[in-house]
């Protein structure tokens, strides 16, 4: 559809003629049916629920190539999956560039008839967070896929529900800046989200990041949020003034509206980590009954310098599980150490893991594990380890690597530590941040480190109470482990949130207990070697 996520107009894909998609609302116990039509006319669509592990029905994730076949156009597909677990979830395009395309939604799952969730609240609030860019998805694409490569820099605009501002600014009385202050009516498709709360409340907002690519800070001028959930597990709650969000992850704050009540305030949210070309995105928090046109009287709250990485850390190290959630197995079977590197296949850039730069194949790997279907992919796993002696402080010597479409077969059942190591990227002095999003699976994030993960570090895990997630950070120069433990059968992927980096190859596949798969939809894998299979055995 035509719309303007800000005052410029451009395409996005759209969801029952709305951008972002539908707000889908469940209680935790439902199983929704989710039918999808495909009324793209060009390309293929999947639609991944992110965060929701998919127990027992793997061939609902969405993933193109992976979980299912991408819905052609016309085609139909029901997504049927039990949600079952309260929480703040998303959903989002996972094939070829569609998320920065914005294909995306909240999926937002309430405790159980009858249950209680474990902290108190008088209303709620909930917000998307986005990046949007004036190219089109399909031009990136092209672009990140030339020789040499045309990276697809910082995003024009950040959007909060799928709303912000390019050429002008509400804040432009408050800075020095040339940009013009915006004249809006409120009805423009790019006027600010407006989040509604009565003083003298506690309310909850709910958080998720689907961004293509920023990192952000975000934070309401005036308030102090208490920081409750993330990615749908309880987590020991602590205050902050601010908070960082990765593509991937979702949180629940609570905040008091103890301010005056004849403002507004602002919700901002700045990019971290990478050098900010892109203005903050601004929201309005409407005291009622103040007028909602009334822009609020003091600046947008400050938030840390963009490559201000003591304080991420300082904020990744804050969440902990709340007492008594699930604690991890005290050993691991396993322990993959997976070395993450910006490198060159023939001239083109590419990300790879331990020198493989995931290619997806045309069979989802479910259907051709499960069916035992030989040459669908690289019957070869991929290292469980980088070679030793590799400097992740310096460019690499030779940054050449391969293209690869193994998988890692993980016992049934088994612990499997993952420690992702950072490195230097293939310019001097860049390294950057990855949010790492595991499917069908919550990890327990274990440990955070500096430099080389060696293994004597493993002695310093937290097995006390880390936060059980299930997206993890991996800042500049450094590597952090998780731990999860292998029992959910299925084919999943394990790979870097920003939708560029996925698609130049930075991700691994896990495969674990795919005998013990039942019921696959044929409509899920009626392409590549499978669809040749039903098609022999006279199924469709
Ligand atoms: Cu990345």
């Amino acid at each position: 559809m035509h719309w303007s996520p800000d005052d410029q107009e451009g395409v996005v894909i759209a969801i029952n003629g709305q951008f972002p998609g539908p707000t889908i609302r469940a209680r935790a116990g439902d199983t929704l049916h989710l039918h999808l039509t495909n009324k793209l006319h060009t390309e293929g669509v999947v639609i991944h629920w992110h965060g929701i592990r998919q127990i027992g029905t793997p061939w609902a994730d969405g993933t193109a190539s992976i979980s299912q076949c991408a819905i052609n156009p016309g085609e139909a597909f029901v997504y049927r999956f039990k949600v079952d677990r309260a929480g703040t979830y998303f959903y989002h395009g996972h094939y070829g560039m569609q998320r920065s395309a914005g294909l995306y939604g909240s999926l937002i799952v309430d405790v159980g008839e009858g249950e209680k969730e474990k902290f108190e609240y008088d209303g709620e609030l909930s917000i998307l967070l986005s990046d949007w860019w004036h190219k089109g998805s399909r031009e990136q694409e092209v672009d990140l896929s030339s020789k040499p490569m045309r990276w697809i820099g910082e995003p024009q605009t950040l959007l909060i529900n799928g709303r912000g501002q390019f050429n002008c600014s509400l804040a432009a009385h408050f800075s020095n800046s040339t940009v013009a202050p915006c004249k809006l009516s409120g009805n423009e498709q790019y006027a600010p989200y407006i989040l509604k709360v009565h003083p003298n409340k506690t309310y909850r907002l709910r958080i998720a990041s689907s961004t293509a690519l920023a990192s952000l800070n975000l934070a309401i001028g005036n308030h102090k949020m208490r920081v409750v959930e993330a990615d749908g597990n309880y987590v020991k709650p602590f205050t902050a003034d601010n908070i960082d969000v990765y593509s991937g992850d979702s949180y629940s704050v609570l905040f008091r509206t103890d301010q005056s009540p004849s403002h507004n305030y602002w919700l901002s949210a700045t990019v971290r980590g990478r050098e900010p070309h892109t203005p903050p995105a601004l929201a309005i928090l409407n005291y009622l009954p103040t007028s909602p046109s009334h822009l609020p009287t003091s600046p947008p709250p400050t938030s840390p310098r963009w490559d201000d990485y003591p304080s991420s850390k300082a904020f990744s190290h804050q969440i902990l599980s709340l007492p008594g959630s699930p604690t991890p197995p005290k050993t691991p079977h396993r322990r993959l150490i997976l070395l993450n590197t910006q490198t060159y296949i023939n001239g083109y850039t590419k990300w790879s893991i331990n020198n493989i730069s995931l290619t997806l194949p045309t069979t989802p790997y479910l259907g051709s594990i499960k069916y035992n279907i030989t040459n669908a992919f690289d019957a070869k796993s991929p290292p469980d380890r980088a070679p030793p002696g590799y400097n992740v402080m310096r460019p690499a010597p030779n940054p050449n690597s391969t293209y690869g479409s193994g998988v890692y077969v993980l016992e049934f059942n088994s612990t499997v530590d993952v420690v992702l190591q950072n490195a230097n990227a293939l310019k001097d002095n860049v390294s950057e941040i990855h949010p790492w999003h595991l499917h069908g699976h919550d990890f327990w994030v274990v440990g955070y480190g500096e430099g080389e993960f060696k293994e004597g570090d493993a002695a310093g895990f937290n097995l006390r109470d880390p936060p059980y997630r299930n997206t993890a950070v991996i800042f500049p120069y450094g590597w952090t482990a998780v731990r999860f433990v292998a029992d959910n059968p299925g084919v999943w992927a394990f790979h870097c949130h920003i939708e560029p980096h996925l698609h130049l190859g930075m991700g691994v596949v896990f495969a674990e207990g795919v005998e013990r798969v039942r019921g696959i939809p044929n409509e899920a894998i009626a392409c590549g070697l499978t669809g040749k299979m039903l098609m022999r055995n006279g199924t469709r």
